[in-house]
């Protein structure tokens, strides 16, 4: 635990006496804290807004708002954050203090208070000031890790496409508002063809190297903001492209397969080509109430073996 009491607090001091105030800020500014004063409530909680200071020390009855009135203005100000309160009153019966506490303080000191006492009771609050920021940065850490491992947990780490899981949320989305607007939904499995073969051939990290290229071209060629690339496995992909009508998918189909020739990937031993194509399953369909994520996967599918029996390189549906 590090020596709390060599840390300098900036202490908002609230009394509408002036001459508590000026003995106080005397006492606090002998113990190595600075001073900011307010002498009414409304004051206190501007001024802690605007100066944000470490704890706040503040007398109860005062002209105008009171001091737990102060308090709670200043507890909704700072929703995520903590900055202790130590109520100083002339009021000390035990329910006066129980009030205090209620309406958001931290600690309820009476009023005369001796030095010592009013240093050791901002030690403790320094305390547990630093032990608050650390749990306020742990959170911020855990939560910017969730958010890593979400975005993780959905993305395939090879291609940085969204992967299966991510596909399945996507087109489970994606079914549910073509089917509510009535909007058509294309989905086109892709699958590159003689993989297998360029594999043995070029090796499997060359074969990675590949799938990377094709990988960065579907993302690329997704240019709407509802288009997604996925991978769908293995050498295989899907586009989604919701809105897409049975003409949009076959056109968009024409341009990618130009593309991938265009890619020039060299294939060493690709039937008859001497580069990487692909092969595409294209469905489209206004989907209804028995549109399934599998009756569409599953049409794709039958789609693509058909463009494989035809010869590769072509998309078919
Ligand atoms: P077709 O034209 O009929 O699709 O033939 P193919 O050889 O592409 O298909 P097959 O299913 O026989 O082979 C797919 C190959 O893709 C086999 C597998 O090792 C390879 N593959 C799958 N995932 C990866 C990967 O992440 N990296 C590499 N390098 N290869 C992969
Ligand atoms: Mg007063
Ligand atoms: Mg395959
Ligand atoms: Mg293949
Ligand atoms: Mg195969």
């Amino acid at each position: 635990m590090p020596a709390v009491a060599d840390i300098r607090l900036k202490v908002l001091l609230v009394d509408d006496q002036l001459s508590h105030r000026a003995a106080l800020g005397a006492e606090l500014q002998a113990m190595g804290h600075d001073v900011v004063e307010a002498g009414n409530a409304e004051d206190a909680v501007a001024l802690f807004t605007s100066l944000r200071p470490d704890a706040v020390l503040m007398d109860v009855e005062m002209p105008g708002h009171n001091g737990h009135w102060a308090a709670q203005q200043i507890r909704r100000a700072e929703p995520e954050g903590w900055t202790p309160i130590l109520f100083l009153s002339g009021r000390v019966s035990d329910a006066d203090l129980a009030e205090g506490i209620e309406c958001g303080g931290d600690d309820y000191l009476f009023k005369p208070v001796s030095p010592v006492v009013l240093a050791a009771k901002l030690r403790a609050m320094q305390r547990l000031c630093s032990l608050h920021r650390q749990l306020t940065s742990l959170t911020d850490q855990l939560r910017a890790s969730n958010a890593d491992l979400q975005i993780q947990s959905l993305h395939d780490p090879l291609t940085g496409l969204t992967n299966r899981r991510g596909l399945d949320i996507r087109l489970d989305e994606e079914l549910r508002t073509a089917r509510r607007e009535r909007q058509p939904l294309t989905l086109i499995l892709c699958d590159v063809d003689n993989f297998k073969a360029y594999n043995d051939t070029a090796g499997h990290l060359q074969g990675d190297q590949c799938l990377m290229r094709i990988a960065q071209l579907l993302g690329e060629t997704c240019r709407r903001p509802r288009d997604l690339a996925a991978r769908f496995g293995g050498e295989e992909f899907v586009i989604l492209m919701p809105g897409t009508s049975h003409s949009g998918a076959m056109f968009y189909a024409k341009g990618l397969q130009r593309m991938v020739h265009q890619l020039a990937l060299p294939h060493p031993a690709s039937d008859g080509k001497t580069c990487v194509t692909l092969s595409g399953g294209i469905t489209t369909c206004v989907p209804d109430g028995t549109t399934t994520i599998e009756s569409l996967l599953s049409r794709a599918d039958a789609a693509l073996y058909t463009a494989k029996s035809l010869g590769r390189d072509r998309f078919f549906c």
